[in-house]
């Protein structure tokens, strides 16, 4: 079979690019990113790792944009794990911080872009002024209708499981629920991802191949995409590469 090079046009004039990936091919409609390497990505260059955050925040501008110019539905950013606060105090602070930075220069071009914010993770934990920044961005854009763009934040995949298991329990113990009547539909009703389809497509920067904790129930039938580039050298490219790879082996599964 022939493949296909599409060129695609979308969004704004500074989107228009030609990709390599299948233009009649299908578009995976959640794309979910664990965005790592941008300690390293700052080791390497003798930069303290804060600096790595802030390039890795201007990646997730541009991969937003590249997302929303080819009409992924939906785009997953695994921003802070609850493992990460474990780390020194002064790089959960300055991590704490980048939301509201984040908001405060980008909302205004997500809210032109018909995006809408959403966090999923434990929202008890975090510092007031982080969890305003994050329900004032939810607020504002509840109502858009285009890229659904969801961050975790202070996530953990064991966690949230064992979050849906206390509250399944309690509905059990107040009489509400027969343990009959628990299945994977009801199990998933009760996880950050309520709302949220599972991922088709998983991407992780940086060379480590697993899952680290993110989303354990959600990706039971994802494909993976792994690349040894680091969080804040992952390009517009990059990106598209991982979805012609998915299209690849789409087309593959369709052929038998
Ligand atoms: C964070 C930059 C990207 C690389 C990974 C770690 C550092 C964007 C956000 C963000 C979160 C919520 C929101 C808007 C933006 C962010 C944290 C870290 C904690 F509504 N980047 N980024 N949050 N990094």
């Amino acid at each position: 079979m022939l493949e296909r090079l599409g060129k695609m046009l979308g969004g704004k004039q500074e989107d228009t690019t030609s990709t390599t990936f299948d233009d009649k091919g299908v578009i995976p409609h959640h794309i979910a990113v664990i965005m790592d390497g941008n300690g390293r990505w700052a080791k390497k260059r003798n930069l303290p790792r804060i600096a790595g955050h802030h390039q890795g925040m201007k990646t997730v501008k541009e991969i937003v944009r590249a997302a929303d110019a080819i009409g992924v539905g939906i785009l997953t950013m695994y921003a802070f794990s609850t493992e990460n606060w474990k780390r020194p105090k002064d790089e959960v602070d300055y991590l704490m911080k980048l939301p509201q930075e984040f908001l405060a220069t980008e909302l205004k071009e997500l809210m032109e872009r018909n995006v809408r914010i959403s966090m999923i993770g434990s929202r008890e934990e975090l510092p007031e002024h982080t969890l305003k920044a994050l329900l004032e961005a939810e607020q504002k854009t509840k109502n858009n209708t285009g890229l659904q763009l969801n961050f975790a934040l202070n996530y953990g995949g064991r966690v949230e499981i064992v979050k849906a298991m206390k509250e399944i329990a309690d509905l059990v113990k107040a009489g509400e629920l027969k343990p009959e009547q628990i299945d994977e539909e009801l199990i998933s009703s009760h996880l950050y991802t309520r709302e949220i389809p599972d991922p088709d497509l998983l991407i992780r920067t940086s060379g480590e191949i697993r899952v680290s904790n993110f989303m354990l129930w959600q990706l039971a039938y994802t494909e993976f995409w792994f690349t040894d580039v680091f969080w804040p050298d992952f390009k517009r490219e990059h990106f598209y590469q991982a979805i012609a790879d998915y299209q690849r082996r789409a087309r593959r599964y369709g052929a038998v």
